[in-house]
């Protein structure tokens, strides 16, 4: 509470309620009758509430944590300062057990968003990104250029990990089930439609350590915007691909009447429950699923077809090698960007207004999904790909053994975290600090 006394002459008590509440509980998900994991979630609910902003408009947020364990929101996407952006490492302070944190920021850019948030999990998997802390959030733009008859949110998640030593003696997370929006195939309510609608729909991989491929049986996507930024060419696809912490917004159009299984592709992540119904109005019977032959997905057909002026001459060029360093049989591995495991990463410092070049070469035999915070990054170059233009994403899913590189502008002073999204590769030191002033 406020004491009335701190209240400023003029302003009435409403000019201090916020615009979002969050409270961290512990809750009970029931992914289906008698699959229930003991997690902790936003406002009783996984994912937690689909919140809505206006870019631009003043947003006042209270987080309420009622856990044991300290807390911290990640706003992932958003143009943030460090000390609210919800990282550690930027020196974001964390939210006590049973201390309530308030912040005050404007929300840019406008797309669709996440938050999340940023512990550590270690060997416990049902902390941190494991567990159901996370939601959808969008900010509206100034004005609204999609047209769509309806908007529909999906978050992908795994649940009831634990670690197994696979072939080359890695410890790897795998998962005893497979959720959309919190519910296994079947078990939640079906997406429903009408006939000849054009559906928006929002897709967010909130897992922790899984990549997914996700198709629509009957239907194709038309994907309009990857991490929530507008693509330069939409393109129709079969099949997404959306690695941790990316989201991809596609337009479904509704010229299929019947009863269809939207989930991943694979079919054993599907039978861990890895779908949702979508129903259209009037049909009945059985959901019908196809099951494509190959898995197909690639970023440079989104960048722009024709080049737009280039700017690679000035941007500088920053190299980062990822390995891993084999600690034994058993054992998890030491993640290292340049040699080093964080906490002992280099910290580059970043001049205020310069383009940076970021050459990302995964030495590794695993996939990683990197993000910047605080930042949008444009794609410039995929394995070996040629020069591409317009993609801006915050996060890149870079491939085993390949390289990719990305663009960006230092135009948001304060310490900023890169790292891989993936929860175990995270807490095995694969992340850093750029810090500028
Ligand atoms: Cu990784």
């Amino acid at each position: 509470m406020v004491a009335p006394s701190l209240l400023l002459p003029g302003r009435t008590w409403a000019a201090f309620a916020p615009d979002v509440t969050l409270e961290i509980a512990p809750y009970t998900l029931e992914a289906a009758p008698k699959r229930t994991f003991r997690t902790v979630a936003y406002n009783g609910q996984v994912p937690g509430p689909l919140l809505r902003m206006r870019q631009g408009q003043e947003q006042t947020v209270v987080v309420r944590n009622l856990t044991a364990d300290s807390e911290v929101v990640h706003w992932h996407g958003l143009f943030l300062p460090s000390e609210i952006d919800g990282a550690m490492e930027e020196g974001t302070p964390m939210i006590a057990p049973g201390a309530t944190a308030r912040y005050t920021f404007t929300p840019d850019p406008p797309g669709f968003r996440w938050y999340h948030t940023h512990t550590f999990a270690g060997k416990n998997l049902t902390k941190a990104q494991y567990g159901g802390l996370h939601g959808f959030l969008i900010v509206e733009p100034r004005d609204h250029p999609a047209r769509f008859d309806r908007e529909v949110f999906l978050a992908l998640h795994d649940w009831g990990g634990h670690f197994l030593s696979s072939d080359d003696g890695y410890m790897n997370p795998v998962y005893d089930v497979s959720t959309i929006n919190g519910k296994m195939l079947g078990f939640g309510e079906p997406v429903r439609v009408k006939q000849n609608e054009r559906v928006l729909m929002h897709l967010l991989n909130s897992s922790p350590t899984e990549i997914h491929w996700v198709a629509l049986a009957g239907h194709s996507f038309q994907v309009v915007a990857l991490d929530g930024n507008t693509v330069p060419q939409p393109q129709t696809v079969s099949m997404l691909r959306i690695a941790p912490a990316e989201r991809v917004s596609a337009i479904v159009e509704m010229n299929k009447p019947g009863v269809w299984v939207l989930g991943d592709v694979r079919k054993h992540v599907q039978a861990a429950g890895m779908g949702i119904v979508v129903e259209y109005s009037g049909a009945t019977g059985k959901p019908t699923w196809n099951q494509p032959e190959e898995l197909v997905w690639n970023y440079p057909q989104f960048a722009a077809s024709t080049s737009l002026a280039t700017n690679a001459l000035d941007a500088i060029r920053i190299d980062l090698v990822f390995d891993s360093k084999f600690q034994g049989h058993g054992n998890e591995e030491l993640w290292r960007i340049n040699g080093k495991t964080y906490p002992h990463t280099d910290e580059p410092a970043l001049k205020l207004g310069q383009r940076y070049r970021l050459i990302l070469n995964n030495k590794s035999m695993d996939h990683h999904p990197l993000h910047l915070h605080r930042h949008t990054f444009e794609v410039r170059r995929i394995d070996g790909s040629a020069e591409l233009q317009g993609l801006r994403k915050d996060v890149v899913l870079v491939r085993a053994g390949t390289t990719a590189e990305v663009e960006f502008v230092a135009n948001n002073p304060g310490r900023t975290l890169f790292h891989c999204h993936q929860q175990d590769h995270m807490d095995r030191g694969f992340m850093m600090v750029f810090r500028y002033e």
